[in-house]
């Protein structure tokens, strides 16, 4: 397979993008020629930001699966498209080819139609990182459902605002799972989820751990015996549901400022250009590399560039089921020593985490296969990423530091492997098609180098968010309104003296913790929810591995008992709300917060304590009970 859209030298790069600006139909009707269409577009592309109303390659029709399989069968299909590699290092390990894939996929599909999922119904997704978990997603996009995975570590509550805001009737989830030493009870935190959505109709179950789970007559169904099924029909084909470009692919759930998940809806056409061409031109993809994504297929990262993004292009994707550091923290370098993996894709706290144990894990291991090291998730420091380069990449892997959004869909600003100039810590220069711009508090577009403001995009791409699912109100208020005709980020950003760009991490309420967005006003809401809490106030400090730490201000009503028990209890409760990936770092009792005299908290001075900076917290006039700062800063944790 060839990428008759790869740039390949500095002087490409530079003429793509000038195409893309000056003629982005024609840029973008180009690159999609080469996929394959049931029906080609009539329109490039339609939209307004205003409402948003944004369409690419209307009239077009296709189905995803069919780029990531069927395209392949003839060339590819006894090359491996995922290679999996279990939690436990000696259980064996798994290859499935293109035709494996294929066919498994098309089985599951027949098991999802035989249940009765039809096109455009939700479809919940709540597994492990096993094959399966590929297969299920797939097989909802082959029949034209919408899958909504969600994160194998979120509790029963965050899967049931999840399940009712798309109302999915239907979920497949596992047993268990493996998490290094964890056994996650899966269908277990479903089946508690599910007393309070009665709507669900069908749970299927795979069977991964051999947890004892508790199965409903008519609702639970085992994806064994499902299979089975589909077996003594004699393994029927199952050909892919067209689909319009603008028809959803899928529902992606992520923490914004306020206290409830945003669903965030991509759609089939533009995505699957976008993240094709994404991961084709920034790790520099040749056919044969072997692909080794480290994040969950939970986050968008795992869709877009474990799953969607590698198989569009033909590529053999590592898919891992256990974490960094069990049982030992060689575990990723045993896997690139093991596969001959050429690109590994990972986040700054999985370096960070790994940096402090030392270079023995490192040196036990052959790299040698590596040519391309990737971050993603958050800003990377300095540190970690010489770090990166110097012990993972022997000094001679570019490194790409690629920043997105579970929004943008796919990679927006990122150096192409080899192609562009790296900076450490600087995500550099954007994708063709990406039009950043920085703007100042209020809108004012800040022209020229070494400037820094909040940063937005002027002009649609192919795998920008189209709706937040069921509200599209939210979506434009959230992302389109801010600054009038332009899509805000969210992120605060640097443009140095050269142009290049540099994330300086988020500017609103949104905390990054070792990658994952978590939202502030989500943890206090659960946190309220503690019948001892008055009142609460979350906000991040500057956290070694995790990038940043969830710092609690707690006003607590009943102050007899163990302070410590009661700060566990706390911390439990966020763990079983929204899941464990939230539970607080610190959690400090404090008599009262600082409030303006309108009884907004004044979260500024809150982060400057717990970032410790407690000699420079700026202007406290605008309170209503200075002496409260005093005491909060005594109390520092
Ligand atoms: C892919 C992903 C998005 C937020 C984003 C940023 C931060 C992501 C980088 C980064 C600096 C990077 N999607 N972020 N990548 N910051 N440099 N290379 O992470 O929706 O979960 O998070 O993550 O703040 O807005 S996400």
């Amino acid at each position: 397979m060839s990428y008759p859209f790869q740039i390949k030298s500095i002087e490409q790069y530079h003429a793509a993008y000038k195409k893309s600006v000056a003629d982005p139909e024609g840029f973008w009707g180009e690159v999609a020629g080469s996929f394959y269409w049931r029906k080609r577009w009539d329109k490039v592309l339609d939209w307004n930001f205003k409402d948003p109303d944004i369409k690419w390659f209307s009239g077009g029709k296709l189905n995803i699966t069919e780029n990531c399989l069927d395209r392949h069968l003839g060339t590819l299909g006894n090359k491996p498209a995922i290679i999996w590699e279990s939690n436990d290092p000696d259980e064996h390990h798994r290859v499935l080819t293109y035709r494996d894939l294929y066919q498994k996929v098309v089985q599951f599909a027949n098991v999802l139609k035989n249940n009765g999922v039809k096109k455009g119904d939700r479809v919940c997704i709540y597994m492990g990182m096993v094959p399966e978990l590929a297969i299920a997603v797939l097989a909802t996009a082959r029949i034209g459902a919408v899958h909504s995975v969600i994160f194998g570590g979120f509790s029963a509550q965050s899967i049931a605002d999840r399940l009712q805001d798309a109302q999915s009737e239907f979920i497949v989830t596992c047993d268990g799972a493996y998490r290094g030493n964890k056994d996650i009870p899966l269908k277990s935190v479903i089946d508690d989820a599910l007393v309070q959505c009665r709507f669900v109709k069908k749970v299927v179950v795979l069977t991964r751990t051999r947890i004892p789970v508790s199965m409903i007559k008519g609702r639970d169904l085992w994806w064994e015996d499902e299979i089975k099924k589909v077996e003594t029909m004699g393994n029927p084909d199952c050909p892919a549901e067209e689909m319009n470009a603008e028809d959803p692919l899928f529902i992606l759930y992520t923490s914004g400022s306020t206290g409830k998940p945003k669903g965030v809806v991509h759609t089939c056409g533009g995505y699957m250009v976008y993240t094709t061409y994404s991961f084709v031109n920034v790790f520099q993809y040749n056919p044969g590399d072997i692909h080794f994504c480290t994040a969950d297929i939970g986050w968008i990262t795992g869709h877009s560039y474990i799953v969607y993004g590698p198989l569009c292009a033909g590529a053999t994707s590592v898919l891992f089921e256990g974490v960094p550091t069990w049982p030992d923290a060689g575990r990723f370098w045993d896997i690139v020593d093991k596969y001959k993996v050429n690109v590994l894709y990972t986040a700054p706290t999985a370096i960070r985490s790994l940096m402090s144990y030392g270079l023995g894990p490192v040196h036990s291991h052959d790299l040698s296969s590596l040519k391309v090291l990737g971050s993603v998730g958050e800003p990377i420091n300095e540190e970690a990423w010489h770090w990166y380069d110097e012990n993972i990449g022997k000094g001679k892997c570019p490194i790409v530091d690629t920043w997105w959004q579970t929004e943008t869909g796919g990679i927006l600003i990122s150096n192409l492997a080899g192609v562009t100039p790296s900076k450490a810590s600087y995500a550099t220069w954007p994708l063709p098609g990406i039009q950043p711009v920085l703007v100042d508090e209020s809108g004012n577009e800040l022209e020229g180098n070494g400037v820094s403001g909040n940063l937005c995009i002027k002009f649609p791409w192919p795998s920008i968010i189209r709706t937040t699912y069921n509200d599209h109100e939210r979506c434009r208020t959230n992302y389109f309104a801010t600054y009038p005709g332009m899509y805000f980020t969210g992120d605060g950003c640097l443009r140095d003296e050269s142009g290049y760009y540099r994330i300086t991490g988020r500017v609103d309420d949104v905390l990054n913790v070792s990658g994952h967005r978590i939202g502030t006003a989500e943890v206090e809401n659960a946190i309220n929810m503690h019948a001892g809490v008055i009142e609460s106030a979350v906000v991040g400090y500057p956290h070694d591995i995790k990038g940043q730490g969830i710092y609690v201000y707690v006003i607590y009503g009943n102050t007899h008992g163990d302070e410590n028990l009661t700060r566990q209890d706390i911390a439990q409760t966020v763990s079983r709300i929204i899941g464990p990936i939230a539970r607080p770092d610190k959690i400090q009792f404090v008599s009262g917060l600082p409030k303006t005299r309108s009884g907004k908290i004044m979260r500024r001075i809150l982060r400057k304590i717990a970032e410790g900076e407690i000699d420079n917290i700026g202007d406290t006039s605008a309170l209503l009970d200075p002496s409260v700062v005093e005491e909060i800063k005594k109390g520092r944790l």
